[in-house]
């Protein structure tokens, strides 16, 4: 299979998103392997590493009774608490000391699906020059999709790592990636 990761380059950046343990087998909202993107995941953070490009990881970071579980009426069952073994980033994920961690979904009363909703994330990228961004992370269907889209209406040029992503559902993850493809995302593997 080809590997787009050697096109990486000055200008770019590698987002990988939410790539816990409670979004993993096992975990409180597993994704069905959803631990198989890591070794995929980490193969682009050595090139990245390599080719001086920056990574971001971000993670979903709930307090306890955050808006988005079902005890208060959202979609979720309780994920991604803070502090908590399942909020922990995957064990075998391999982020370099420079990974700028991103934090998101920490305020009681709001979800932030994307990565870039009141982040400061774009912000952030377009300061440090970066013009095109490499995402991969979970869910494919929800959090990634969320990321990409607005990744796009920031204005990046958007390529998701396909075989580096999976979403909750299988039909979630069909149309996620039809729409991103309709967003103007390249899939790259
Ligand atoms: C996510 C559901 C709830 C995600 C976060 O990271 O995709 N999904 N919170
Ligand atoms: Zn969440």
């Amino acid at each position: 299979m080809t590997n787009n990761n050697n096109t990486l380059e000055r200008g770019d950046a590698l987002i990988v998103v939410d790539v816990q343990n409670d979004f993993c087998p096992g975990g409180a909202l597993p994704v069905k392997e959803g631990d198989k993107i890591v070794p995929f995941i980490n193969r682009w953070i050595a090139a990245a590493v390599a080719k001086g490009v920056p990574v971001y990881a971000l993670r979903d970071w709930h307090p306890n009774g955050h808006i988005s579980f079902r005890e208060r009426g959202g979609p979720w069952p309780p994920h991604c608490i803070q502090d908590s073994m399942g909020a922990r980033l995957h064990p075998d994920l391999k982020l370099p000391d420079s990974a700028i961690i991103v934090t998101k979904g920490a305020c009681f009363d709001q979800d932030q699906i994307s990565a870039f909703d009141q982040t400061g994330l774009a912000q952030q990228l377009r300061k440090e020059g970066i013009k095109r961004l490499w995402v991969g992370g979970l869910a494919e269907d929800v959090c990634v999709l969320a990321t990409v889209l607005d990744g796009r209406k920031e204005g990046f040029e958007t390529m998701l790592i396909g075989n580096a992503t999976r979403p909750i559902t299988y039909e979630g993850g069909e149309k996620a990636r039809q729409e991103m493809q309709d967003a103007g995302v390249r899939v790259v593997f």
